[in-house]
């Protein structure tokens, strides 16, 4: 049936040109044409299926993508921007990482990266997570994009403006965390949740004081739109229990002012293999249900604004026991080792998925509100109020093997990914608002490869998802590319699930050389206003305004104060002003260049040998560097972009005297 389908399109596309084509160019070269795509696509081998793909991905040159993806770097500590449906990468945008051709962290961006020093030392990468795109009533706004880095525990702010990252914050609280980052509805806070229990800060305390000095985290960090910085002041922190906090989400609509986090390691366990004890794997999935947290976010921050919190290495946090007395958390069965939570669209749900449990388990905010109000009669250990599964439980729908993550679309389905099975689950929501008319089912899967972890939707995590197309972001990829040695690039598959029911297909396979893609969002196009070029010339992109020290054209030159000198320079096609600039061995230099440009792409580079200088300097940007000239010698700095045809000429020398 779908290949008579396929047949009757193709026919119909081919007749349709063929009768244009008779119209407007000898009958002759549209016989060519038309019977040079089937000899292509018969001597490549290419199916029915390939070609559809091909239609549906192909962008020809200047056509632009529809959506633009964000896609976490992995232990590149980068985020990517990826264009959608060609699969083309737009930009890495440097975060965690120094990146040379940005000249991030080579003279720039240094200070945002000394920003995320942890406990004062200097940490140079990161295993960047989960993205979270700004939001307004739920909806991506395309202004803001955050990111966390689970192996230091820090989380990073990224100005979509021009796509640079503006601050990293580094949670004194903790070393690591998973649970970040996700944005509350209206972006008043950026959630990071922690994983890893540890005691609090950088103290020391032995393993076998576990259970009463190990603590469990969730950080509220304030997003302050105006300056465009996290505010640390108003931000606070929840000690929970010494579960491993795993991937939160926030409450949306009817259940704003909630996040709900998944947990493992219920078990308390320690670890210990070869001391006797079981070891992490086992000692973590020996119970049959974890907890998920429900918190109440609203009623945390009045408590937090009441003072009712300690300080830990400036931080305030609201210690268990105040959470539980404040009714601030709640926790309900969750099968075994879940990983993750996802709220649906319109909040009234809350997926969570255990990996080693082949069910999906919906809750319901509803019921959890009752619940609560019914009174809740367990606690765990630690006093915290546990619901039960049966209260609060709205749904377990059969999806497959080692089940992750969930996305939604707009056709009321949600999609699930299925690490074991490498495959995706498509299943149909059975609520009011979704799919009634289905049920609580499992659609159709589609195998991907491999080893699927996260997916992504279009805007498949907002109020209200776009559907049309999902990414699969797998961790191997074994036999989808050509052999690169024992390490393989991972695989992001885009799959078209416009057409509901059974039908999904994948269209494209984009290897990926960082990893491992974590989690992605999928933003459309249209919602990104990045500037095409710095609104005025002498732009400082830190701090979004023009730089005092900007330099001017007849403002260059070099000035010295004892043994401090001030280079001013600006740099436009094809030439820096000034050529030269002489010093001493000693001397402590202040260098600033602006970038008089004003035509789209007009970027030039700058780099000092030895000095470990190389900047980017976009049109209109200003950017200031020091150094100390520890070295006599001559140093030509030349622009490293190839800029003009007098490119190569674009260069000068740095003079300095013994
Ligand atoms: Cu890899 Cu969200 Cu850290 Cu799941 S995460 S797969
Ligand atoms: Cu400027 Cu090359």
């Amino acid at each position: 049936m779908k290949k008579l389908k396929f047949i009757f399109v193709i026919a119909l596309v081919i007749m349709v040109a063929f009768s244009a084509g008779r119209f407007f160019f000898p009958q002759k070269d549209v016989e060519a044409r038309s019977s040079g795509w089937a000899q292509i696509a018969d001597e490549r081998g290419l199916t029915e299926d390939d070609i559809r793909a091909a239609m549906m991905t192909y962008t020809p040159s200047g056509m632009l993508d529809q959506y633009v993806m964000f896609a976490s770097g992995g232990h590149s500590g980068q985020v990517f921007a990826i264009g959608l449906p060609s699969m083309r990468l737009l930009r890495t945008i440097a975060v965690f990482t120094p990146e040379p051709w940005q000249g991030y962290g080579y003279g720039t961006g240094n200070d945002i990266l000394e920003g995320g020093n942890s406990l004062g030392a200097e940490v140079m990468w990161g295993d960047s997570h989960h993205p979270a795109l700004s939001e307004t009533d739920g909806d991506y706004d395309g202004q803001w994009l955050f990111i966390g880095d689970k192996a230091n525990g820090r989380v990073a702010v990224i100005d979509l403006r021009d796509f640079e990252t503006k601050q990293i914050i580094d949670n004194p609280l903790y070393f690591n965390d998973h649970g970040g980052t996700f944005v509350t509805p209206n972006t008043e806070y950026v959630i990071e949740g922690g994983q890893y229990a540890q005691p609090l800060g950088s103290e020391y305390a032995p393993l076998d004081s576990y259970e009463s000095e190990y603590k469990g985290l969730i950080t509220f960090w304030k997003f302050d739109r105006e300056a465009g910085r996290i505010d640390e002041s108003q931000s606070f922190a929840m000690e929970l229990p010494p579960y491993w906090q795993d991937l939160c989400d926030a409450g949306k609509k009817v259940s704003e002012g909630w996040v709900f986090c998944n947990s493992i390691n219920t078990e308390l366990a320690t670890g210990g293999a070869g001391k006797g004890q079981p070891p992490f794997e086992a000692g973590v999935s020996q119970n049959t249900t974890d907890y998920l947290h429900m918190i109440n976010l609203k009623a945390a921050e009045e408590v937090f604004k009441a003072g009712n919190t300690v300080e830990v290495e400036g931080m305030q946090v609201i210690p268990l026991d105040v959470a539980v007395q404040n009714n601030l958390l709640y926790f309900a069965p969750e099968p075994r080792s879940p990983h993750g939570v996802d709220v649906a669209p319109g909040g009234e749900y809350m997926v969570v998925a255990g990996k080693l449990d082949p069910h999906v388990t919906v809750y319901s905010f509803q019921k959890v509100m009752d619940a609560i109000a019914a009174g809740p009669t367990e606690t765990d250990v630690y006093g915290v109020p546990v619901l039960s599964l049966e209260s609060v439980r709205e749904a377990e729908v059969e999806v497959g093997l080692g089940p992750l993550h969930t996305q939604f679309d707009n056709q009321g389905y949600a999609y699930t990914s299925l690490f074991l099975d490498s495959a995706v689950a498509r299943w149909s929501l059975g609520g009011e608002g979704y799919r009634p008319e289905d049920g609580w089912k499992l659609q159709a899967k589609i195998p991907v490869q491999y080893n699927v972890g996260h997916i992504a939707v279009a805007e498949g995590d907002t109020v209200a998802p776009d559907g049309a197309y999902l990414v699969a972001l797998n961790k191997w990829s074994i036999d989808r590319f050509l052999s690169t040695g024992p390490l393989l690039p991972q695989n992001l598959q885009l799959i078209d699930i416009s057409q509901g029911g059974e039908t999904m297909q994948v269209i494209y396979d984009m290897p990926i050389t960082a990893g491992e893609p974590h989690y992605a969002q999928i933003i459309k196009a249209d919602k990104l206003q990045p500037w095409d070029v710095y609104p005025e010339v002498g732009w400082n992109p830190i701090t979004q305004s023009v730089d005092p020290n900007a330099v001017a054209p007849g403002e260059e030159g070099v000035v010295r104060d004892g043994n401090n000198v001030t280079v001013k320079m600006t740099a436009i096609r094809s030439h820096f002003t000034p050529e030269h600039v002489e010093i001493k061995a000693g001397d402590h230099v202040v260098w600033t260049i602006t970038n008089m440009e004003r035509a789209r792409d007009a970027t030039h580079g700058f780099s000092i040998p030895y000095y470990n200088i190389n900047l980017s300097i976009e049109p209109g940007e200003t950017i200031t560097f020091e150094f100390d000239a520890t070295k006599s010698g001559v140093f030509s700095w030349y622009c490293t972009e190839f800029c003009s045809a007098l490119h190569l000429e674009m260069m000068g020398y740095l003079l300095v005297e013994p």
